[in-house]
């Protein structure tokens, strides 16, 4: 990580699409909280506006919202140094997108992998918001004129088209307005993989419980997981080179090496030649000292959940300070009428 990015502004956001995961915090709160102590001005943001482009149960929604509030802050994020907030308490976000979707083309929203992903084979029945979902995801960060976006592998090209938004927007009115950002997609645990198929990523949406660890989950089903995860029937090798044919083997390594916060080349001449019924004992013991801190003290704060709308409700408010003048400015730039 990158600590000495000074004077500069990160945002970065995360889905209250269902409960967050290992991957979650592994590719991105931990990342976040790196840049919160180096003291980097950091805007976080409770996306749920993105978690509805697809179908959310709208109790389960709320609670979803609060819980990913909760995770941000027992992961180590400082809701009086760092804005913590959801984006729907700040309307700006919507308004900038729609401008956004004015500006962005078919042709680029057309080539968004992660659309093609999600939506699959059943694209005619997907939600338009699903299309546009990075043109909003560029408002979230244009909108803070934020100037660097911590996010793991899966969000890059998300962060190109931001780039483009910026740079079309700015040639097409003339002005130097919107920064061009620049991704922070650093360390090895950028492409957390799914515990049951080492080629597909971690998600918190997908179907198998089993694929992914939860941040809610307790110490005896982590390491049921962990014990369940797929793998082959080889020992460990003594170098990286060697797991490149091995994704299960190597997620495993890779997971290993992130929450131990050691290269993949320490943990590998550690483990040289063990199995994995050695191995993923081992990984049980290191996810379950670094995560149950975090799942304990999200439960804990889950018990008040007046308290932490409050803590959203706040940092909305700061958010709006900055965000305000922007939309304000941007209208004017485009020539529609503002609020005065
Ligand atoms: N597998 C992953 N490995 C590393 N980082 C990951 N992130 C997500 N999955 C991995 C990072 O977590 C941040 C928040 O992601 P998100 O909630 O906005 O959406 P996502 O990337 O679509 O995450 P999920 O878990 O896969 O959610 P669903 O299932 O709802 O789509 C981002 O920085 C992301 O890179």
């Amino acid at each position: 990580m990158n600590n000495t990015i000074d004077k500069k502004r990160v945002f970065s956001g995360i889905q209250p699409s269902g409960q967050l995961t290992i991957a979650n915090y592994l590719g991105a709160l931990k990342n976040f909280v790196q840049l919160q102590k180096a003291g980097t001005e950091c805007v976080y943001c409770v996306v749920d506006l993105h978690a509805i482009t697809v179908w959310q149960e709208p109790n389960e929604l709320r609670n979803a919202i609060r819980h990913a509030a909760a995770c941000f802050i027992a992961s180590g994020i400082n809701v009086e140094k760092s804005i913590l907030f959801n984006q729907s308490l700040v309307s700006a976000h919507a308004e900038l997108a729609w401008i956004f979707n004015c500006v962005a083309r078919m042709g680029w929203l057309n080539r968004m992998t992660q659309f093609k992903e999600k939506a699959g084979s059943n694209r005619e029945n997907s939600s338009v918001g699903l299309f546009a979902y990075p043109t909003l995801m560029a408002s979230d960060i244009l909108l803070y004129h934020a100037t660097h976006v911590p996010v793991g592998d899966d969000q890059k090209q998300h962060l190109e088209l931001t780039r483009d938004i910026a740079i079309k927007f700015n040639n097409d009115f003339g002005v130097e307005f919107f920064p061009v950002i620049e991704p922070i997609i650093e360390g090895n645990a950028t492409r957390i993989m799914s515990l049951r198929d080492g080629t597909k990523k971690m998600s918190k949406s997908d179907r198998s419980d089993l694929s992914r660890i939860n941040l809610t989950d307790d110490k005896d089903l982590i390491a049921k997981k962990i014990r369940k995860a797929k793998t082959d029937q080889y020992p460990l090798p003594g170098s990286s080179e060697e797991l490149e044919n091995r994704p299960e083997a190597k997620n495993l390594v890779n997971i290993y090496s992130a929450l131990a916060e050691t290269p993949t080349e320490t943990v590998l001449n550690q483990f040289e030649g063990k199995m994995f019924s050695d191995f993923k004992p081992r990984l049980a013991e290191l996810a379950v000292e670094k995560i149950s801190p975090i799942t304990s003290e999200a439960n804990k704060l889950m018990s008040d959940g007046v308290e932490l709308d409050k803590i959203l409700e706040n940092g909305a408010e700061r958010a709006r300070k900055i965000a305000d003048p922007i939309i304000r400015k941007t209208y004017e730039i485009v020539g529609l009428k503002t609020k005065s």
